[in-house]
């Protein structure tokens, strides 16, 4: 019966060419290479998936979550065959010396994937991609498939400060980001509007920290007087919770990049615990703990206050460069890896203002002592202590792009944000860069021009062709100094994202087109086979996971 099957689902598909087409060209992002072959095959509820080693086996069973949803049955896991029924043979065995390749064979016969123990997991949820139920059976076309990604860091940045997000939310994207073969969350844990996680030694960090008030009038760009909600919004991660979210996105091959901002966007700390500020704490509080307005919108800056404040911008509380702050950070960095074991912790580093540096005494005392030229030579001596401790345990920096101001720290990797200098600067020095120009990768940016039909957003406006036509590989870089391009990352700052929904709409479908910008080369995308051939059915799947996301334009016409 199986061969009548595949004569008539073959019949079917020579009638109607296109359906082949779709089956093979819809796995996202786009395979490195991919031979289609002609026929299908049907997946039967027992077919067997064959996984010798441990990582496989782990693998296949999250495969066959995502396959109930779609077909409505689970596949029998085996360590060694049993039987003689056809088999999904995962072979962990790497690939062209990439523990992320694999190859994908589907014949008449049966299926095998191989491949590292990420390539297994990748070759997997192409296999996912490929199932199609017609009528009552779960078909998967014929195909050979040989497959790498372009780039060895795939990311997206959570910002969980300005507004918060449960954990199941968070492993919600971390689903929907492994399906589409990410292998970094950057998780934005600290800025001024709040603290996200408990550190045991510092217990106001949470108790405090983790709570705005969004009922102070603040200023935000144009100094305009603004009120966000009026509402106060908080929360945090127990250490269990992260460790938990820690171990969730490994066992789907994501690396949790923990980022702890300093000396900047540092509110909420400083709320909680101003000593580590740069001015001399009175009665509690130090002065230029706020850069609040009052209702004429007269700038407030050396108002004291021991507030998390409720609205958005640079902020003027940041830490002072004394050994107790330092300490303090040495303690908190401390706890941070004992949760993280990622090679890499972010240090923030961007928007310090230096000039409230200026007028610190603190600050201005180290700067005569280490014979430093200005604040910004304060910065980078700030970082550099920062990465000296992060390095003699084994731990890397990545820092945002303005880390380069006042020299930068030897062994650092940059964030290019401000659009690519950063990164062609700090490349060309030899150092390691991720892309994430908010020119292209900020996901906070408006989806329609007409910013009138969309949610409230930040600003910018960052269409999916915008986001599709990114490489990270400058021109500018010779293919020497292109190699410390590591890869790309979106960022999602939450200032007006506080929900799951419109975190979601956010997310989607830009991070379909971002999947394909990390995955592959410049000269191997196409816009119009993404938007013909993947785009639907990627958004079916979007709205059969429950997702919420914004239907494009180029879906539409
Ligand atoms: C700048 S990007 C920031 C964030 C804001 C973002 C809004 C970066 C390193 N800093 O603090 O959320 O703009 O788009």
């Amino acid at each position: 019966s199986m061969n009548k099957k595949l004569l008539l689902a073959g019949l079917c598909l020579l009638l109607s060419p296109f359906l082949l087409f779709s089956q093979t060209d819809r796995i996202l992002p786009q395979p490195k290479t991919l031979v289609a072959g002609e026929g299908q095959l049907n997946l039967q509820p027992g077919t067997v998936l064959l996984a010798e080693s441990a990582s496989a086996r782990k693998s296949a069973h999250l495969f066959n979550g995502l396959l109930e949803v779609k077909t409505g049955f689970q596949l029998p896991v085996q360590q060694a065959a049993q039987t003689t029924t056809p088999v999904i043979l995962l072979e962990e065995k790497i690939v062209d010396g990439n523990p992320e390749a694999y190859t994908l064979d589907i014949t008449s016969e049966g299926i095998a994937i191989r491949g590292g123990s990420s390539g297994l997991f990748y070759g997997l949820q192409s296999l996912f991609q490929l199932v199609e139920m017609q009528g009552s059976e779960a078909m998967v076309p014929l195909v050979r498939i040989a497959d790498a990604p372009a780039f060895g860091y795939r990311g997206i940045m959570l910002d969980v400060s300005r507004h918060f997000f449960s954990t199941e939310q968070v492993k919600k994207i971390l689903d929907l980001m492994a399906q589409l073969k990410f292998n970094t969350m950057h998780w934005h844990l600290t800025d001024d509007q709040g603290w996200r996680l408990e550190i045991k030694k510092y217990p106001k960090l949470t108790e405090v920290g983790a709570w705005r008030d969004s009922t102070i009038i603040g200023q935000y760009y144009d100094f305009k007087p603004f009120i966000y909600d009026g509402e106060k919004h908080g929360g945090y991660y127990t250490q269990e919770e992260a460790r938990e979210i820690v171990r969730y996105a490994a066992d789907r091959h994501i690396t949790v990049i923990p980022e702890i901002e300093l000396p900047g966007h540092s509110s909420a700390v400083l709320a909680a615990y101003p000593e580590f500020g740069s001015f001399e704490v009175q009665g509690g509080a130090a002065r230029g703990s706020i850069a609040a307005v009052n209702e004429k919108g007269e700038p407030l800056n050396n108002e004291i206050s021991t507030q998390v404040p409720g609205y958005w911008g640079v902020h003027y509380n940041i830490y002072g460069p004394t050994p107790a702050a330092f300490g303090f950070l040495e303690d908190v960095l401390t706890e941070v890896m004992d949760i993280f074991p990622s090679e890499y912790i972010h240090i923030g580093g961007d928007e310090v203002p230096k000039d409230h540096w200026e007028t610190s005494a603190i600050a201005q005392k180290v700067i005569k002592k280490e014979k430093l030229a200005d604040e910004h030579e304060l910065q980078s001596y700030f970082i550099q202590r920062i990465e000296q401790f992060l390095n003699k345990n084994g731990r890397k920096i990545i820092g945002w792009d303005e880390i380069l101001e006042g020299g930068l720290a030897p062994n650092a990797t940059v964030m290019s944000w401000r659009g690519e200098k950063g990164g062609i600067a700090a490349a060309k020095m030899g150092h390691d860069v991720i892309m994430t120009p908010n020119s292209h990768l900020y996901f906070d940016h408006y989806q329609a021009e007409d910013k009138s039909t969309e949610p409230l957003a930040i600003g910018g406006f960052l269409p999916l062709e915008k986001v599709y036509s990114y490489s990270p590989i400058p021109d500018a870089l010779s293919e020497e100094e292109a190699r410390h391009v590591l890869g790309v990352q979106a960022n999602l700052w939450t200032e007006y994202i506080g929900s799951n929904q419109k975190m979601e709409y956010f997310l989607f479908p830009r991070a379909l087109a971002l999947a394909e910008v990390a995955w592959k080369t410049r000269e191997e995308k196409d816009y119009a086979s993404f938007i013909r051939e993947r785009l639907p059915e990627q958004l079916r799947s979007l709205e059969a996971q429950g997702v919420f996301f914004r239907i494009p334009e180029a879906a539409v016409t």
